[in-house]
């Protein structure tokens, strides 16, 4: 048994999530944790809301909000949603938790204590119209290096590039729009990450496993130009970590806070002590997962995330812990996505397109969405969601070839056999084949899922049910129960017992139906069958199953057509 921590990036609390969001982080992340703990592994899955900084205070100012009470409104929108998608977090966080705030001021303590932090004086944009600074969100502009003419000040989002908001080109103010800028000094720490170089350098060439998404958008941005960048880790704003040197005021720094994404990593650490003040446990509790002096040098970390995340997680949090000079647990696997478009176009928050979670939820159950996006994550490249292509997967994949093999099975047994599993023949030659055959996949559904390739995971989990398909069709207990019924028997029993076997290697993916299978099989031992031969005889004779009711029904025409329409304008 090996002991797996899992992070999701987590989400801005600035509305609601759309399915590109989740499909770029939390869903993948759930998937790993859910197989990790199907092959009975230890594992700690975290996620929180992204509560600070510039789209906090936007959002909380278009809602007409003081940005406390709609943090603390949204956390529960979002921790309402996460668990309608049946994401398992161990722990869902808050980045303005105590826990996180006092981590954060302890990692700022111990960078300036072994001299990574620089007190500069700098230039920022201030508005006139606004009277205040504009830092990160709070200006847009055409981005520097692609073009982009929606960048925001710390990153343009088109082309990952991490900015300053005096790097835009034609800036305006995102609170008024106003144009009337100017820049002025004020003083903020800086993040040593250039005598960090090498260190990170190395760090990162050690990583020789991760996918090219990941490392190329790493190394792109530690040569960026002439090399890795220091960078402002304080803002001057309002809400936020309060700028301390551990525990005691920062002279200077008063009235300032730290940058969202100082902090927002930090909360992966944090989130744990959260999860061990939730639930009664100790301060061992947590560190045994994330500092290797006490227990965690044989924990494995892998995150997920968008690829717009990267250089935050490849450069600037591992450049925190190393700096820190402690014995943090770094990652082991980042694994990272690209982005998922909507009908020939984006997928935006901003601009209120596509499908966000809370509308997925109100027209079908989480399974159905889970299905598709995992089925069609974006991996190698974009991807892109078309309502006919979620028609189709759903009807074919879900319904025709899961839903239909269930159903069959269950209500010939009921009709020729009843209710039991029944007790007649033996396995044969057909059996013997289709055990070989699962046998082999299933080895390479495990290949991929420890992999986290997770398209070709969907693929062959389908493949898995297509095999018991076409086993069924040609076994044709319908036939053979004319002449043979203890043939017949034979060949139901196995069908019951694979509907079991479906639960359990469906169940990161397809929950709450895997759920559905197991307790209409009258079963609830989910141990992952290593055995396959002996996983088909776990429903003995005169075991009671149910039908289960129907598990996936199928998206018709005209609902189609009504959500396009429905889901092709903006949100507002
Ligand atoms: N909140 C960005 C995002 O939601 C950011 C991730 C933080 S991970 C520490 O895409
Ligand atoms: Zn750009």
């Amino acid at each position: 048994m090996a002991r797996i921590l899992i992070t999701s990036a987590i989400p801005y609390i600035n509305g609601i999530k759309h399915l590109g969001n989740l499909v770029g982080s939390q869903l993948p992340a759930d998937l790993f944790a859910r197989y990790m703990r199907g092959r009975g592994n230890e594992v700690l899955f975290l996620c929180a809301t992204d509560e600070h900084g510039t789209p906090a205070e936007l959002a909380a100012a278009k809602a007409g909000k003081p940005v406390e009470q709609y943090c603390a409104e949204m956390y529960e929108v979002q921790k309402d949603l996460a668990a309608g998608f049946r994401l398992s977090f161990d722990h869902f966080g808050r980045s303005s938790s105590l826990r996180n705030r006092k981590l954060t001021q302890h990692f700022a303590g111990k960078l300036a204590e072994n001299g990574y932090i620089e007190e500069v004086s700098e230039k920022q944009m201030f508005s006139i119209a606004d009277n205040r600074f504009l830092p990160d969100r709070y200006i847009e502009g055409t981005c520097p290096n692609c073009g982009y003419d929606r960048a925001r000040g710390d990153q343009c989002e088109n082309c990952t590039k991490q900015l300053d908001p005096t790097d835009l080109i034609n800036p305006r103010s995102a609170i008024s729009g106003s144009t009337d800028l100017e820049v002025r000094e004020t003083k903020h720490l800086y993040l040593k990450q250039r005598s960090l170089k090498d260190k990170l350098e190395a760090w990162i060439d050690s990583k020789t496993d991760w996918p090219i998404l990941t490392t190329s958008i790493a190394k792109k941005w530690l040569n960026d130009g002439d090399g890795l960048q220091d960078r402002g880790i304080t803002r001057d704003l309002y809400w936020g970590v309060p700028v301390m040197k551990g525990d005691q005021p920062w002279p200077g720094m008063e009235g300032k806070v730290f940058y969202v994404w100082f902090d927002a990593p930090i909360e992966y650490i944090a989130c744990a002590a959260e999860w061990v003040d939730a639930n009664g446990k100790t301060e061992a509790d947590w560190e045994r997962w994330w500092r290797t002096d006490k227990g965690a040098a044989d924990v494995k970390y892998f995150q997920f995330m968008g690829k717009d995340n990267v250089p935050f997680h490849t450069l600037s949090f591992p450049a925190t812990i190393l700096g820190s000079g402690e014995p943090w647990k770094m990652v082991d696997y980042l694994k990272s996505f690209n982005y998922l478009n909507y009908d020939g176009g984006q997928f935006s928050t901003s601009q209120g397109r596509g499908v966000f979670m809370d509308q997925a939820l109100s027209i079908l159950p989480a399974d159905y969405w889970r299905w598709w996006l995992l089925s069609h994550a974006p991996e190698s490249s974009d991807s892109e969601f078309t309502w006919e292509n979620f028609q189709a997967s759903v009807n074919k994949d879900l319904a025709d070839v899961l839903g239909n093999f269930v159903s069959r099975v269950t209500k010939f047994c009921v009709s020729k056999f009843g209710n039991e599993v029944p007790a007649g023949g033996e396995f044969g030659p057909q059996e013997a084949a289709l055990i070989a055959d699962l046998g082999a996949r299933i080895k390479d559904y495990e290949g991929y899922m420890d992999a986290m390739e997770v398209r070709k995971s969907a693929a062959e989990l389908r493949a898995i049910w297509v095999v018991g398909n076409e086993y069924l069709q040609s076994a044709a207990p319908w036939s053979a129960v004319k002449t043979d019924p203890d043939r017949a028997q034979a060949i139901v029993r196995l069908g019951l017992n694979l509907i079991r076997l479906y639960a359990i290697l469906s169940r990161p993916f397809i929950p709450d139906a895997s759920a559905a299978m197991m307790a209409a099989m009258g079963s609830d031992d989910w141990t992952w069958p290593d055995d396959v031969s002996a996983a088909l005889r776990a429903l003995p004779a005169g075991h009671g199953f149910s039908v289960p009711e129907n598990l996936f029904r199928k998206i018709t025409d005209e609902e189609r057509a009504d959500w396009q329409t429905r889901f092709a304008g903006v949100r507002t």
